[in-house]
């Protein structure tokens, strides 16, 4: 049963939190003289099947968690939850969950788990960071991190006196976008993206599988758009479900988009199709751009791309007639090639010469009222030694470059790392070439994992702490910049099962251990998150009932005609030409590069998402494994027929180093081009202690034993492998 906004605020007002009703199912259930179940509740929370944290509503019989709903006044969910969001039940009831503590008493890897106490792991992971600090500095211990979790355990990583941490989220996916639009724009496009589509006249997507990238309320508006009638231009090599609903797709040849954001470029000036009043009085720099992109003409564009010039001109001229409700995809996994911080800085300077930026069907403003920082203690960090990554990219940001860590661990320069931490993170599937992964490993005095599932990087873990699942915990409130400010609550449904614990009470436990504790001036969490409602002025218990509060009057989405509007650069304009890059070496208007194609017989790798998985994280969960049991390669049809290749046949697919996938199922379809070979990111678990994703589909991350970094940002290019198929299975 989905509950209406009306319904839900009702059933919350009257109630209070864990929210009474009798279902018809319970009535007639009673009418039978069957034995009664109790009355269902429900509960407000935020989903982390995915990061898009979209509102929860857990229906619960008996204690059990039934079903879930998307929760109808949080903007990211709008009442729906997406497959995977359903799918948290199968999470919270996998047979394969961690369930305690583990110390592996054999050889790293080995995985001979013995069940441990709360008490006893905890302190052998205490001394062991005693001794490293002692022996060559709190910055020695690094944290590979995702999610939530990380709040707490950079914290306690930063009271120890440690910058080493690192999100694979910026440097292997949304950096390099991050990093173009805080040069061009002042600021990052936000996460969920400020995208305003359900106003967009015309939607361009570069390589952005909307649909099968399920971004909950991302992908609501998408359909409302396209419903609506807006015109959809789809960049991808592959012909994706959104290019299924495009009026044109665009099966661009890898590697070559920069050529065509360039040529459009080129298109809307030479034709006077820019917003010329937006451009002379929001940006600078215009006149540098329009002579950089003179060269870049459509017709040596069709030569990089393989998309005809006249179709260059006609799609741009679409984008000129229809400014400023043009919405450009500033695309959310960006980490491609090694120019990716360029790539995306033309995607950017085309959105602001079409004055899309800050106007309707564009990308809406951030709200005007901000909430200030409330940290989980006021006490200050250790000083330590400058971080791994320092000074290495100028445009990496704060949130940390994953290679460098490994790099650092195996090399022992600028100095040792000797533990490493993974919390909420595969690092064997997040992250390329894992055999410098392992290399990296193998030089530690200690790993530690902590997840919920024993996934491959738990396998190799000395110590695990079982986390327990989103639906029984609390974690820090989320704001949220969905047109208005707003902010979402996680809190427990249920009681933690077996013996595990929330990641604050991890993290605390060790502080404890740590000699930490006044870090950690809260008992119970809870404390925290009321201090922190009260700082911001939002009443708790509302929030709590509710799962989501808003400040509406907060809400600014686009620049007002004629209006003053400062961007936070520099100059304060739209930085179309950047002095910023420019001082650090780099080209201050995007310039494009070439990039290695496949030789003959080899295939570029490229991959993508699963509307029904979350990279490997849910491939083993009991739900959503039955909608998707592994992934397929998909191999175009010519090719298939060349070297007699049928559609379900098992292949191996063998990469440029040597390296050979696990068996996988050919799909033969004419709908990706004959240079590549597509893969669903995630499959092919090695870790036996997942039942059902074991040995399932291959492995994308395997197979990307190469990687091409951007100067610029740090990130992580994977598209740079080539595979060639093997029948031998
Ligand atoms: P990518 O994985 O970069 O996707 O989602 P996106 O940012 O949309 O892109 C995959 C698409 O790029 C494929 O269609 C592929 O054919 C195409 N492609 C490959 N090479 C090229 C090229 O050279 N040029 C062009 N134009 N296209 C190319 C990722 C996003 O999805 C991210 S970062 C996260 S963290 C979320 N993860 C996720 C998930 O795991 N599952 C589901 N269901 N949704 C998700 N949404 C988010
Ligand atoms: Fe959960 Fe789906 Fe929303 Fe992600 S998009 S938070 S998986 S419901």
């Amino acid at each position: 049963m989905s509950l209406t906004r009306r319904d839900f605020l009702k059933i919350a007002a009257v109630t209070g939190g864990a929210v009474a009703a009798t279902t018809p199912v319970v009535k007639s259930v009673l009418a039978l003289g069957k034995k009664p179940v109790s009355l269902p509740q429900y509960v407000p929370t935020t989903c982390e099947m995915c990061f898009w944290r979209c509102g929860v509503i857990a229906k619960i019989v008996d204690g059990r968690v039934v079903k879930l709903d998307g929760n109808p006044i949080h903007p990211n969910s709008r009442g729906k939850l997406c497959a995977r969001g359903h799918g948290g039940i199968g999470l919270l009831y996998d047979p394969d969950r961690l369930k305690t503590p583990l110390i592996n008493t054999g050889a790293r890897g080995e995985a001979k788990f013995k069940k441990a106490s709360w008490d006893e792991a905890l302190g052998i992971v205490a001394e062991k960071m005693k001794k490293i600090k002692e022996n060559y500095g709190a910055e020695s211990i690094a944290l590979l991190t995702h999610g939530t979790i990380s709040t707490y355990f950079i914290h306690l990583l930063q009271a120890y006196g440690s910058p080493n941490f690192a999100f694979p989220s910026f440097a292997l996916c949304r950096g390099a976008r991050d990093a173009a639009f805080e040069i061009t724009f002042g600021e990052a496009v936000g996460n969920p993206e400020r995208l305003d589509l359900q106003n967009s006249k015309v939607i361009v997507l570069i390589g952005s599988h909307l649909g099968e990238n399920a971004h909950n309320s991302q992908c609501q508006e998408f359909a409302e758009a396209v419903g609506k009638g807006a015109t959809l231009i789809v960049l991808d090599p592959r012909f994706s479900t959104a290019a299924g609903k495009a009026k044109y797709w665009l099966p661009i040849k890898p590697a070559t988009d920069l050529a065509i954001l360039l040529a459009w470029t080129n298109v809307i000036i030479n034709e006077g199709l820019y917003d010329k009043d937006y451009v002379l009085k929001y940006t600078y720099g215009f006149a540098e751009v329009a002579q950089a992109v003179k060269e870049y003409t459509p017709d040596w564009a069709e030569k990089e791309t393989d998309i005809p010039a006249s179709l260059i001109v006609e799609t741009a001229k679409i984008l000129g007639k229809n400014k400023p409700h043009i919405l450009i995809h500033p695309g959310r996994h960006t980490a491609w090639y090694s120019d990716n911080v360029q790539r995306q800085r033309a995607v950017a300077i085309l959105i602001a010469i079409l004055g899309a930026y800050g106007r309707p069907g564009g990308i809406y403003l951030n709200p005007k009222k901000k909430l200030e920082p409330v940290f989980l203690s006021e006490k200050d960090y250790p000083d330590h030694k400058p971080a791994l990554n320092k000074g290495k990219y100028p445009f990496a940001g704060e949130e940390g470059v994953t290679h460098e860590i490994v790099r650092a661990t195996i090399t022992e320069q600028p100095y040792p790392v000797k533990a490493w931490f993974t919390t909420g993170i595969n690092i064997m599937k997040a992250m390329p070439n894992q055999i410098d992964t392992m290399k990296a490993i193998q030089k530690l005095d200690l790993l530690v994992a902590v997840d919920m599932m024993p996934y491959e990087s738990v396998i190799l873990a000395d110590i695990v702490f079982p986390e327990c699942t989103y639906l029984e915990r609390h974690d820090d409130l989320f704001v949220l910049k969905e047109r208005a400010l707003g902010v979402s609550i996680r809190q427990p449904v249920v009681e933690p099962m077996y013996d595990t614990k929330p990641g604050w009470w991890i993290a605390k436990e060790l502080g404890k251990r740590l000699g930490l504790s006044e870090h950690f001036p809260w008992n119970n969490f809870e404390d925290f998150l009321k201090k922190k409602a009260q700082a911001w002025e939002i009443d708790y218990s509302e929030l709590s009932k509710k799962g989501y509060i808003d400040f509406p009057e907060s809400a600014k989405p686009y620049i007002l005609s004629g209006e003053d509007y400062k961007f936070k650069t520099h100059s304060g304009k739209i930085e179309l030409y950047s002095k910023e890059l420019k001082e650090h070496g780099f080209d201050p208007v995007p310039k494009y590069t070439k990039h290695e194609q496949p030789p003959e017989g080899w295939f570029r790798l490229i991959y993508g998402r699963s509307p029904v998985h979350t990279f490997s994280r849910t491939t083993n969960n009991p739900s959503l494994w039955e909608l998707m049991e592994e992934n397929v390669a998909w191999i175009n049809a010519k090719i298939a027929k060349s070297i007699g290749l049928k559609h379900g046949d098992y292949i191996v697919l063998v990469n440029q180093d040597g390296v050979k996938s696990n068996k996988v199922k050919a799909k033969v379809t004419e709908r990706i081009r004959p240079d590549c070979i597509y893969l669903v990111h995630g499959f092919g678990s090695t870790s036996k202690l997942l039942h059902k994703a074991y040995l399932r589909g291959a492995d994308d991350q395997q197979l990307i034993t190469r990687y091409a970094i951007d100067p610029i940002g740090g990130t992580v290019g994977m598209r740079v492998n080539f595979v060639k198929i093997t029948k031998e299975v």
